[in-house]
């Protein structure tokens, strides 16, 4: 048939393609609207006369490259800049066609838009072509017979989101949401009017790829690829893969060719082309896809061609893996819950995940990068979920290539969020066309697991009081409960769907009950300790997290130096939790020593206020872990940041001086990736007293030998018992304590060491009422190829041990953090990072306020 291969590429070559992104356009705001009146007076001329504009991008980054705004993420710029969610914005773009063009000779020729935020109007040369309402779907309008010779003026106008939003509360009613503005009534991502972690910058633009698409009689539209894996009686997998393929135009005469490869196999199969043609490939020896913590991520090239026997017409290349994932929800004999946990080529697993919001609030400038850097940064964390969030986005196509190299599992929400949504039009319509267009577009990534209704809207419905309020208005339930289930059903039945986060499945069960599906646990945060994490004993759950503040080294590029307190104006306009300094000092009471709120305290604040926050989640994680069977999964709130802000996120979102992006880990991460360690040991508390409890999930035997022990702060041992355990992969142990305890000792600990697990130490009391000694130690630097190793000697017990070498160059950060150590005991942090070298830096590391552990009180000087 000679049809031309065409290498690893996703690339098209039989129809002409014309990259329109770039710095080629112009924007321009509309001076006639009343809303051009809130513009500042000094930009009005440039801004009515037009300035570069940039594709993909949004209005706010291109005022802020032509030097006309702030950068919103710095001190309270956010505060001044509501009028650029106000106007009108052009983005224009002059087309010279010569009169060879391709795109004058096809028979068709298409604006091809993979997104437009939001609002927006398509002209060509003068004549409306189109509209979109919709940030989420892609569009594509035909324009050749408005095209010729010449210049070919090629415009989008965005109109206000939230004057498109005020009209659909005319038209359908308005809806309950949570957060100031009425983000459920467009389909733009929820989180751009402001979130209790976000900033309300409200953005328009262009903010994905667009470029002109001429054809001839027929082209492809859509591939759908699923590939699911099988493995027979002698360990041998196969592979299946199924090939959806949407033409438009002529069909007749025409074929579909797909070709799979990859790691020494290869297949095809070849079929009659129709409107939808479906090609099903069976492969025998492939490797299939697991995620990182059960073993490799193989992955192959599907090539799929449209060609009739003299050429090709289309092509189309993805990249997909084998795997098969299912949600097993076994029904308990006792008829009173049922299993939930993800099962993966045939192996239940437990879950180990972390809640994605967008990167950041201007989600054009997130490069493939930079989200892979991201999907490292959780996996290095033990990570092996990110649940895509409700009220951000469908992800970028990076983000989910990265998460399948890296093999990092998605559960990937629908894009609606803590409100009612109507099910009238033109919502419905738009709902139906957005779920349609991602299941396809995201069909070939083996990453995406999962897919889910909503975020917290089942929950809202029946806990929040939205019943009374809603009055018999709709609001949303068909499409949890019937649309998305269905469009899942017909074009991906091979993954599972399930109805919101959370919920416990049928409509008639409880959303939020802890025996059935996924919960949300918030009361702790927002209103109870965080040892009531021990009152739930769940089946997954998909969402808990514990606030605490950036990074220093973020904090010093986000606020002046005047600004760095607790309480400033600029530090609390990068708190948009409602109350949530209040909840952060109530929280740590009974815990650690209360740091004080002035700028001489903004070292303790942050220091204790972030120590708080990684020892919350941590005890939620071991909780969960050591229910393991019972409950499948967590899912901490939440991996990462969108700006500069307090939240509950592990790694916040800072620049550096380059003004580049960085995502630092705050000591969250560190506690993270402890907890969620293949093998871990903790020390729980039960009814019946204090028990260790060994949990493998590795995926070989973990066989292992340590000591329990009691000892002392001053490190003398008061009693121990032998440990020697087997633990079968995916299991876990209850290991009873020969002594207990009597009663709330005030100075002593018990230990848990176990070869192959970081040491537990855990306390009787909590800090604030523990023997904490005066810190003592000896501390040492080298230079090592690694980078610079500062290991320390305690002399006296050092609490949760820390190191913040961002204190000294914005760039360092250190391999370790919070760690215990008994006098005599040595622990070596790894620093990378350009860290001088000299005395002074040299001495600056091994002292406050960069090295740091807890005290009492915090501001007690701490001696070498
Ligand atoms: C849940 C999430 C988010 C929110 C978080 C913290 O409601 O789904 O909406 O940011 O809690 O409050």
């Amino acid at each position: 048939m000679g049809i031309e291969s065409l290498g690893e590429q996703s690339v098209r070559v039989a129809d002409g393609w014309l990259d329109l992104t770039g710095d080629a356009w112009t924007l321009r705001a509309d001076p006639t609207t009343d809303a051009w009146a809130a513009v500042p007076e000094a930009l009005r001329v440039q801004l009515a006369f037009g300035i570069p504009g940039t594709v993909p991008g949004c209005v706010h980054t291109d005022l802020m490259a032509a030097g006309l705004l702030a950068d919103p993420y710095v001190g309270t710029a956010e505060a001044d800049q509501a009028w650029v969610g106000q106007q009108t914005w052009s983005y224009s773009f002059t087309l010279n066609l010569t009169g060879d063009a391709e795109e004058l000779y096809a028979d068709n020729c298409d604006l091809v838009c993979d997104g437009l935020d939001t609002v927006a109007e398509i002209r060509v040369n003068g004549r409306t072509m189109g509209t979109s309402t919709n940030m989420h779907r892609r569009n594509v309008f035909p324009i050749r017979p408005n095209i010729g010779i010449g210049p070919n003026h090629i415009e989008i106008v965005f109109r206000p989101a939230l004057e498109y939003a005020a009209e659909m509360a005319r038209a359908v009613g308005e809806r309950i949401h949570v957060e100031k503005h009425p983000f459920n009534l467009i389909r733009k991502m929820a989180c751009n009017f402001g979130w209790d972690w976000g900033p309300s910058l409200i953005t328009a633009g262009i903010w994905k790829r667009i470029g002109l698409r001429s054809w001839d009689h027929a082209r492809i539209t859509d591939v759908a690829v699923f590939a699911t894996a099988t493995e027979d009686e002698s360990g041998d997998w196969q592979g299946n893969l199924r090939v959806d393929v949407q033409i438009q135009g002529e069909t007749r005469f025409g074929a579909v060719t797909v070709r799979v490869r990859g790691h020494g196999v290869s297949g095809e199969v070849v079929g009659a082309a129709q409107d939808w043609t479906t090609l099903d490939l069976t492969l025998s020896d492939i490797r299939p896809w697991w995620p990182h913590s059960l073993g490799e991520q193989p992955l192959y090239d599907v090539e799929v061609v449209f060609h009739n026997d003299i050429r090709v017409l289309d092509t189309v290349h993805k990249r997909t893996g084998f795997r098969t994932v299912a949600l097993d929800t076994t029904p308990d004999a006792d008829g009173n819950g049922a299993t939930f946990g993800l099962v993966v080529n045939g192996v239940q697993i437990f879950t180990r995940g972390m809640d994605w919001i967008p990167d950041d609030c201007f989600p054009s400038r997130i490069t493939p990068e930079r989200y892979r850097e991201r999907v490292q940064q959780a996996k290095d964390a033990n990570v092996d979920l990110l649940r895509v969030w409700g009220g951000g986005l469908y992800e970028q196509e990076a983000f989910y290539e990265a998460c399948d190299e890296l093999g990092v599992m998605v559960w990937q929400d629908f894009a609606l969020a803590c409100a009612a949504y109507p099910e009238e039009e033109p919502f419905a319509l738009e709902f139906e066309a957005e779920a349609r267009d991602n299941v396809i577009r995201l069909s070939a990534y083996p990453s995406l697991v999962v897919w889910n209704g909503n975020n917290e809207n089942l929950w809202g419905h029946e806990d929040w009081g939205w019943e009374a309020q809603l009055q018999g208005r709709t609001w949303g339930a068909d499409y949890y409960y019937r649309l998305f289930p269905e469009i899942v059903a017909e074009l991906d039945p091979t993954r599972p769907y399930w109805p919101g986060s959370p919920s416990s499945g049928p409509k008639e069960l409880y959303p939020n009950d802890p025996n059935y599906g996924c919960i949300h646990i918030w009361d702790v945060w927002n209103a109870r300790d965080y040892t009531c994490y021990d009152d739930y004993s769940p089946r997954f759950v998909a969402e808990f997290g514990y606030q605490g503040p950036a990074t220093w080294a973020t904090w010093a590029r986000t606020l002046a130096p005047e600004d760095r307190s607790a309480t400033s104006a600029a530090m609390l306009a990068h708190q948009k939790a409602a109350g949530g300094n209040t909840k952060l000092n109530e929280g740590i009471k009974g815990h650690l020593p209360a740091p004080g709120e002035t700028a001489e305290d903004f070292d303790e604040w942050l220091f204790a206020m972030q120590v708080q926050q990684a020892r919350a989640v941590r005890y939620g994680i071991e909780r969960w872990r050591s229910l393991r069977g019972r409950c499948l999964g967590s899912i901490v709130w939440q991996l990462n940041d969108c700006w500069p802000v307090t939240s509950w996120a592990a790694l916040d979102l800072g620049t550096n001086e380059a003004g580049e992006p960085v995502a630092r880990r705050k000591p969250l991460w560190y506690a993270v990736r402890s907890a969620y360690a293949d093998h871990l040991v903790t020390v729980q508390r039960g009814d019946e007293g204090w028990r260790a409890v060994l949990v493998n999930d590795g995926t070989d035997t973990w066989a292992t030998r340590g000591t329990i022990a009691l000892r002392t702060l001053t490190g003398d041992v008061l009693w121990s018992q032998e440990l020697d355990e087997t633990l079968a992969p995916r299991s876990r142990k209850d290991v009873a304590l020969a002594q207990l305890p009597t009663s709330d000792r005030t100075d002593v600990a018990i230990v848990v060491t176990a070869e192959g697990a970081e040491r537990c130490v855990r306390l009787l009391v909590e800090d604030v009422d523990a023997d904490l000694p005066e810190p003592r130690y000896d501390a040492r630097v080298e230079r090592t190829e690694s980078g610079v190793a500062l290991t320390v000697t305690a002399t006296s017990f050092l609490r949760s041990l820390c190191i913040f070498p961002d204190r000294l160059s914005e760039d360092a950060w250190a391999d370790s953090l919070l760690v215990d150590l008994f006098p005599g005991d040595s622990h070596t942090f790894i620093i990378a990072g350009d860290i001088p070298e000299d005395a002074d830096t040299d001495a600056a590391l091994m002292a406050r306020p960069v090295l740091r552990s807890v005290t009492k009180p915090l501001t007690l000087s701490e001696a070498v």
